[in-house]
């Protein structure tokens, strides 16, 4: 019997690790390991082992189905897309193109992305979003302010050559775990580890310095250690003058924090704040890790512009072992980012309020007019629905009813279009919700390329056919496209591939041709250019040349602790599920090891609450309640409960406030009160 071993990229996170699938009699019988891999090297996580346990599953969807009555009744091709292209059309004939909208998938690929944001621009409608939007949107904001991109400024293997690592708000041990592996090897030739989380993680247990600070206090904490840096003269005096502008009115504003005060404000011991301090600062090359403890708040772009001043004073940037690195999350929300699958760029990072923009491609895309934006982002388009501003949306591989904040309200707002699609390969809870719903291939089942959170571009192989009548985003939107009158002949994912080279800048030498073992990080400008690992090596891509340095007042969190609400609720992941659930929760060899939606409570404020481990419990706020399992540990302080968002309920809770800029939602602070079920 012969088996082939088909080249693939890991579906989860944004690490980006390589596989072989085991492919015998048109059948994925195993995984082999990819030792050469440039990210994994031949390592994979407990969900990239477990990834081929989802293709075979029974709740597959295999068919196009649309609403009758509670119910959904199987459809042709034909009928399913007549019958989008029509709802689509009206509602642009009706009320305009801005009453349509288009959620695209981080968990498609770059070819994938690029189409769907082309077929809204087409349709004249600016408003289609991802999910970066609830993740790494501060990330595009603040980065792009402070440093001229948002990119990861250096890529994985180089976390070796740190000498400190600096990790806040990342739980890279569960959620990167691949990553771990070049921090183990960074320590082992002797660097220093600091971690701040407001939780003792698998991701502290690395740390030799963990800052145990409250939840929504970073800009405090950064602050505090800029304020020890500047005093203590271990700023890099050069580098500021050289590359940087802004550092007068940094110096005076951390003036204010020193650490004594931040450790009031953070809790966490004015000692610790100068130790970490000195350790970032004075190590020959430094590098911060970052990701949701950072972004996913109200103060969201205040967090990373501190974390991006921090770099700039210590000239930890341009060099191997330094760099600023916004890990993303999902497998493909770097391209998904990069293909203009934004409110606010189209591909590229071409800014969509732009007349020149606007003029670039059109005259690429051969068109007479494209929509000036910014569109609506992704959280903006649910209160679009909500008021019926949005009649129709077309939902790509995302699940907002799970995973957007306060779900209950995102409920009733897609049931308000006149018209919703979800495409999936599962029936989620926002499918559910759906008129018509388009099943889906999975990254197995064909091919296209991902770009990881470093910005290496990779190409994944078809190693499958898909399930019944299910058919590749790629095709779906090219039948869509048609069925409205677009020219969306693309015969393979290569062919968008070669539309990308031409369009997107960043791309223009990441040819299909050239995509080997290792892939291509952009940017890479041309068929000859190498690709670009370190960025802002020589300058950065603003005025002069300069970055800038935002100095940043601390803002408290939104909510805060009150009479009625006295803990603080703050969600995030587990190592053994992903996102709203909908793949690792059928997946038998994780649900094995977490099966359902718990809380974790300190142990203090549980003897308080009179709730004993294992317990169920009601967790409430102003939203909405919650039934969980409790979990009663001290890796949490007291006052906070942490929960994760893998299963249904935990969204119910969480507060609608956004960062004023970005507009992400602030997951990770609601006030809450927690009580036992007798
Ligand atoms: N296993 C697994 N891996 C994943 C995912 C998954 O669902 N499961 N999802 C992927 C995606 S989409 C993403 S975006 C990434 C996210 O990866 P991470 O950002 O690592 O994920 P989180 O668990 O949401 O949050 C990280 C840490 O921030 C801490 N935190 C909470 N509040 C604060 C705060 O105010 N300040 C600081 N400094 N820290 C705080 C939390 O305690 C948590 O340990 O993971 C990706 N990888
Ligand atoms: N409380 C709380 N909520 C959060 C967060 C948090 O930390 N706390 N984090 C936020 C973050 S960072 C993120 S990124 C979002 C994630 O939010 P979502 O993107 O909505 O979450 P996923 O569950 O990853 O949804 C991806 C969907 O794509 C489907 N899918 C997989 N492969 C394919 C494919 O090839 N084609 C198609 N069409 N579909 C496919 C999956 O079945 C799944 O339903 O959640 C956010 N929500
Ligand atoms: S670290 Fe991420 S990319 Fe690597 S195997 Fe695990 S989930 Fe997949
Ligand atoms: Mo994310």
């Amino acid at each position: 019997m012969t088996k082939v071993l088909v080249p693939s990229v890991c579906p989860y996170c944004g690490a980006g690790c390589g596989f072989f699938i085991a492919v015998e009699k048109e059948c994925a019988t195993g995984i082999e390991y990819m030792p050469d891999h440039p990210v994994s090297e031949g390592a994979l996580c407990s969900k990239g082992n477990a990834a081929l346990e989802i293709i075979y599953h029974p709740e597959r969807l295999t068919s196009p189905l649309k609403r009758k009555g509670e119910g959904f009744s199987r459809i042709s091709w034909e009928e399913a897309i007549d019958l989008v292209a029509r709802a689509f059309g009206e509602a642009v004939k009706k009320h305009g193109p801005g009453s349509i909208a288009l959620l695209s998938s981080s968990k498609c690929s770059n070819e994938e992305n690029y189409l769907i944001e082309k077929l809204a621009r087409l349709l004249g409608s600016p408003n289609v979003d991802n999910c970066a939007r609830l993740c790494h949107a501060p990330s595009v904001v603040g980065l792009n302010r402070t440093l001229g991109a948002a990119g990861m400024t250096n890529p994985i293997p180089d976390i070796a050559n740190s000498k400190c690592i600096f990790i806040i708000g990342s739980n890279l041990a569960e959620n990167h775990p691949v990553l771990s592996r070049w921090i183990h090897r960074a320590k082992d030739a002797g660097a220093v580890v600091i971690v701040a989380d407001p939780r003792m993680t698998h991701t502290s247990w690395m740390a030799d310095v963990f800052l145990q600070l409250k939840p929504g206090t970073d800009v405090a904490l950064l602050n505090g250690m800029a304020h020890v840096i500047i005093k203590e003269g271990l700023v890099d005096r050069d580098y500021i003058a050289q590359r940087t502008r802004g550092f007068e009115a940094l110096a005076e504003s951390v003036k204010d924090y020193p650490p004594e005060k931040v450790a009031e404000i953070t809790g966490v011991p004015a000692g610790d704040i100068v130790r970490a301090a000195r350790a970032y600062a004075i190590s020959p090359a430094s590098s911060i890790l970052y990701s949701m403890g950072i972004t996913q708040h109200s103060t969201g772009t205040d967090n990373v512009q501190a974390v991006s001043n921090l770099a700039l004073i210590c000239g930890h940037l341009g060099k191997p072992g330094t760099g600023v690195m916004p890990l993303r999350g999902q497998n493909n929300v770097q391209g998904a980012c990069d293909m203009g699958a934004l409110a606010e760029f189209y591909p590229g990072y071409k800014k969509a309020d732009d007349p020149e923009t606007i003029k670039y491609f059109s005259s690429a895309w051969g068109v007479e007019s494209l929509p000036l934006g910014p569109g609506l982002t992704a959280i903006q388009m649910i209160d679009a629905a909500a008021t019926g501003e949005i009649k129709a949306m077309y939902i790509v591989g995302e699940d907002p009813a799970n995973s957007d904040p306060c779900s209950q309200n995102v409920h009733s707002a897609l049931n308000n279009l006149d018209f919703l699609v979800v495409q999936d390969i599962f029936m989620t809870a926002t499918a559910q919700l759906a008129d018509v719903v388009l099943p889906a291939a999975v990254w197995a089942e064909k091919e296209g390329s991902f770009t990881n959170t470093e910005r290496r571009v990779q190409w994944s192989c078809k190693a499958l056919d898909p399930p019944g009548a299910a058919l590749s985003d790629l095709e779906i939107v090219c039948l869509i496209g048609k069925s409205l009158g677009l020219d969306f002949d693309y015969p393979d994912a290569a062919m968008v591939l070669a539309e990308i080279n031409r369009t997107v800048p960043q791309y223009g030498g990441i040819t299909w041709e050239r995509l080997g073992k290792a892939g291509l990080i952009w940017p890479c400008p041309s068929n000859d250019h190498p690709g670009t690992p370190i960025l802002h090596s020589s300058g950065f891509r603003l005025a002069e040349g300069r970055a800038s340095i935002v100095p940043v007042p601390y803002r408290p969190a939104a909510e805060d602790v009150s009479w009625d609400y006295p803990l603080i609720l703050t969600t995030g992941r587990v190592a053994v599920h992903h996102n709203a659930g909908s793949m690792t929760r059928r997946s038998p060899s994780l649900m094995e090891r977490e099966p359902d939606l718990y809380v974790e409570i300190n142990t203090a404020d549980a003897v308080r609450l009179k709730v004993a481990d294992g317990d169920e419990v009601t967790i409430t706020t102003p939203r909405g309640e919650t039934e969980a399992h409790a979990r009663l540990t001290d890796s949490v302080k007291r006052g906070v409960v942490f929960m994760p968002f893998h299963f249904p309920g935990t969204n119910i809770l969480t507060t609608e406030v956004t960062d004023p800029e970005a507009r992400i939602p602030e997951f990770k602070v609601s006030a809450c009160k927690i009580s036992r079920r007798d």
